[in-house]
């Protein structure tokens, strides 16, 4: 046969499928739904590598899926907005919509040259007004639902971009786009209130089973729920009589040195009036981003405001009130108690102050003296140096102190309080960006935030925008902003920052079950069946924010009536990334793998410059990434090898959730393997013709038993891995057919040789067909435009991405040998093969008849032969 020609083979198979509309989903279809979803991607320009991995993933299981008989979910969609096109518009003068959309459709060819079963009737981008209408109103349901809120926070500013950053996107101080220093600012800010789901969104993790550990557990961190104890400390030396405190250490508080309080802490406000030292210590203390990460690195520095605070259960005992720059103003209540022995921070700024440190916890075993030094304890222990407590546990000692101050008053009031914290904090969505959804307020002076009306929405973006100066250019747009309000009708301005990206993201999954739907964001009927996704499909670097968000805004659909779910994403599957050497040339500069080509000689490989000859550098393996130019170019490989080539070597070479190490060598062995699967399915039609389901034999001769059930069980193993997301594995199955459908198809020829093909036995001509038969159907899902091709020369006249997938028959997958060790005189002598329900006799004579068994006996009589069924044979001579 001819080679198989990807190029002309792949285009008109996708033309088959779409003319037919196999992937076009119905919502009123009845039979089970699936919904599988891979992150859409962001139109930067070109799809990647990641891209390829990605979602060839999901479209093994989307096929699979399908041929099982489910109605599956299988959409693609554009995450659009954001910076990088307004970047492209101030470097190119060129529009970001223009730019988006240019992206868009480049993209689009090439996920459909890649043979993706999605339905692309359903195809959003979130920059069309279409999309964002409904994100519009959503806001102004959460806004009246209580789930948005206006305040004016300390923000971390991105000087370069121009923009507020949400805490998570201050990477080790810098802007995560730009790599700018982060700086403060003080701004009004729309806010989503997450944090009025911080202990659902921790508690339901656990109910995430189809969830990586390591994602629960990073989702966990970042909620950070802890238990602790709101402490009163009366304060003498100011007009302030007291300082809350909040504490998940209270067992520490014999250990106490110092009370810190944050900069901007009301009290320490007051303190600095008639103060300019401290007001200045004040001010430079702001300058220091609010992310936990700058401030954990930052060097402790604090200011002794010359208030003390007395010690809740000593009256006599006096602690000095600092200033820390290490406390935050919102975490707890603003203000601490420091106790340097057990916590680190505490011990660097006590050092640096010369503070009292004490210890008040020992490890089981240390005596009288246990003192730290340079690092605090903050191990288990019991309790010393501590009045009441000594003896005790941390946790008894937590409790006895809760107990003790909970029922001692003050002023009418408890000394303390029991108080469960969250780190999470409130979502900034302020953007002072353009390319973004306008968030839809109008700011009136007499009525104040005014929604816009329904029926004003959506708030489109103006057309006539520049980007030649820094700022928002919606801001400085001469009219757009200028409405008249809503309410009363005077003239008024509409809000000018534009929602966080990440907002987009948060519900695309949910209006995929109904894009078309203009009236609401979602039908409740529609998306309550749909969601939540089964499988859905991404890189571990959205662990933390875009899952979060999805299912903070899939509870706040649900409290304002757009869903009846909370979770939208049953099961979570995060792959790892594509990774490629990295090479460099003589004077330093990176190279592409284009650019150079590598030899082996004597077992070493050396790599040479294409262009000048001159010698290469082999660098380490890193992901794929334009900096290091160690990338490949999907469309080439596609353009060389075709895509299902691609698919497959995307799905072979490691598990899943592993890094892929991209090489020459692997793209060729996959290829080589496509080839090899061409040919022998032709051969198999050669032998064969098409054999008749019915033709099917009830006492096979062996070899043909033994085919067909070489065919079952990679079918029933592979369609297992697939179900468990081990493509790798699925893999090694489909290699183990063709392993034995070739040594097969070899036997029937050369026994052919002698007469016709039409000696070979209709058992074996069965078994044959059925075998290539499975193994089409086993790759479809891997390599779908081959596998039609295939099909078709098998003499199918439907197509293999309408067929149902194949059901194993059990009785061919119980295995019916049993191989058992045989011992002579306790010695291990060699193994027996015999029949599974073969009777004691039978294995004793083939015990007997054994070479090994003979030669160890040596001639003496035996006197008995024990077997233990299904297990082992002693013979005793
Ligand atoms: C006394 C103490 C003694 C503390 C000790 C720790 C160890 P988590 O677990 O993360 O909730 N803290 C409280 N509010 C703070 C703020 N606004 N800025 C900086 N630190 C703050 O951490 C709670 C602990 O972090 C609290 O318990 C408090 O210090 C500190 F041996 O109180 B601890
Ligand atoms: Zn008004």
């Amino acid at each position: 046969v001819e080679r198989y020609n990807p190029k002309e083979a792949e285009p008109k198979w996708r033309q088959v499928w779409d003319e037919r509309q196999l992937f076009r989903t119905d919502n009123a279809d009845p039979r089970p739904k699936y919904y599988v979803l891979e992150m859409f991607p962001y139109p930067s320009g070109r799809i990647h590598m990641g891209h390829v991995r990605n979602y060839t993933m999901g479209d093994v299981v989307a096929r699979y899926k399908r041929a099982k008989g489910f109605n599956v979910l299988h959409p693609m969609g554009w995450d659009a907005f954001g910076m990088p096109a307004e970047n492209a518009a101030m470097a190119n003068n060129v529009h970001p919509r223009e730019w988006t959309y240019a992206n868009i459709a480049t993209m689009r060819d090439q996920l459909k040259s890649m043979g993706l079963s999605l339905d692309w009737s359903r195809e959003i981008a979130t920059c069309d007004p279409a999309y964002y209408r409904h994100q519009q109103r959503m806001f102004i349901d959460f806004l009246k639902a209580g789930l948005v809120s206006r305040k004016t926070a300390r923000v971390n500013w991105d000087p370069v971009d121009h923009t507020v950053l949400a805490n998570e996107q201050v990477i080790d101080g810098r802007g995560w786009r730009s790599g700018a220093l982060v700086e403060q600012r003080e701004l009004t800010q729309w806010f989503f209130t997450i944090t009025r789901f911080a202990q659902d969104l921790e508690s339901a993790l656990d109910g995430l089973t189809r969830w990586p550990d390591k994602v629960r557990i990073m989702q966990k961190n970042w909620i950070g729920r802890s238990e602790g104890l709101l402490v009163r400390f009366a304060l003498e030396g100011g007009d302030i009589p007291e300082v809350q405190v909040y504490t998940t250490r209270p067992d520490t508080l014999f250990g106490a040195s110092f009370v810190a309080i944050a900069a901007d802490h009301p009290i320490a406000r007051k303190a600095a009036e008639g103060n300019p030292d401290l007001a200045a210590f004040i001010e430079d203390c702001k300058r220091t981003g609010t992310a936990q990460e700058i401030i954990d690195k930052a060097e402790k520095r604090g200011f002794d405001t010359g208030l003390k605070a007395v010690h809740p259960f000593d009256p006599n005992w006096k602690l000095p009130v600092y200033v820390a720059n290490f406390v935050l103003m919102d975490y707890g209540t603003g203000a601490i108690f420091g106790c340097p022995a057990h916590d680190q921070r505490d011990l660097d700024f006590a050092r640096a102050y010369g503070l009292p440190v004490k210890a008040v916890v020992r490890p089981e075993g240390a005596d009288d003296d246990f003192a730290v030094s340079d690092t605090a304890y903050d191990g288990d222990g019991r309790l010393f140096n501590s009045a009441f407590l000594d003896g005790f546990g941390i946790p008894e000692a937590k409790e006895e102190v809760a107990k003790r101050l909970e029922s001692h008053e003050r002023d009418g009031f408890p000394v303390a309080e029991r108080k469960v914290n969250y780190r999470l904090r409130d979502w900034g969505v302020s953007r002072q960006r353009y390319w973004g959804c306008p968030i839809p307020i109008i700011h009136c002076e007499s009525c104040g935030v005014v929604p816009v009306p329904e029926t004003d929405l959506p708030v489109t973006l103006p057309e006539d925008v520049s980007f030649d100066v820094p700022g928002n250019p919606l801001d400085r747009h001469p009219s757009w902003k200028h409405v008249a309000c809503p309410n009363c009708g005077k003239p008024a301005v509409r809000e000018t920052d534009t929602m966080d990206t990440f907002v987009d993201s948060s519900w695309y999954y949910a209006r995929f079950t109904d894009p078309f739907l203009e009236t609401e964001p979602t039908d409740r009927a529609v998306i309550d069946r749909w969601l939540p996704v089964d499988q859905y499909i991404g890189g571990v670097e959205h662990a933390i924010l875009h899952l979060l968000y999805s299912r903070f805004f899939m509870r706040a659909m649900r409290a304002t009536g757009h869903s009846g779910l909370d979770e939208p994403f049953a099961g979570l599957f995060t792959q790892g990334m594509v990774v490629h050497e990295t090479y460099r040339g003589a004077d330093g500069r990176w190279l592409q793998p284009s650019e150079i080509r590598i030899s082996t000689e004597g077992g070493a490989r050396r790599a040479i410059e294409l262009a000048n000859g001159a010698d290469v550098e082999i660098g380490s393996i890193e992901k794929m990434s334009k900096s290091k130019k160690n990338t490949v170019d999907p469309d080439d490989i596609i353009g060389t090898f075709g895509a299902d080539t691609a698919r497959f070597f995307m799905l072979s070479d490691s598990p899943p959730e592993r890094d892929v190490i991209w090489t020459e060598d692997g793209v060729q062995s996959s290829h080589r393997f496509v080839q090899r699967v061409w040919r022998l399915v032709n051969e198999v039609a050669t032998i064969t013709g098409i054999v008749k389901d019915d033709e099917a034999a009830t006492e096979l001769d062996a070899a043909s038993l033994a085919l067909r059930k070489a065919a079952h069980r990679a079918l029933a193993t592979a369609g297992d891995d697939i179900e468990r997301l081990r493509f790798n594995r699925a893999v090694a199955q489909l290699y183990e057919l063709t392993n034995a459908l070739q040594a097969a198809a070899v036997g029937a020829r050369q026994a052919a040789e002698t007469g016709g093909i039409e000696d070979i036995s209709a058992d074996m001509r069965f078994a044959l067909y059925e075998a290539a038969t499975i193994l089409v159907q086993l790759a479809a899902p891997m390599m779908p435009h081959l596998a039609e091709e295939c099909w078709s020369v098998l003499g199918y006249t439907n197509l293999v991405a309408e067929t149902p997938w194949p059901v194993a028959d059990d009785a061919l997958l119980v295995e019916d040998e049993i191989t058992l060790p045989v011992q002579v005189n306790g010695k291990r002598r060699g193994d027996v093969t015999v029949a599974r329900d073969a009777d004691t006799t039978t294995v004793e004579a083939a015990v007997l008849a054994l070479e090994a068994v003979q030669r160890a006996v040596e001639g003496r009589p035996i006197k008995k032969i024990i077997v233990v069924p299904q297990r082992i044979v002693n013979v005793v001579a």
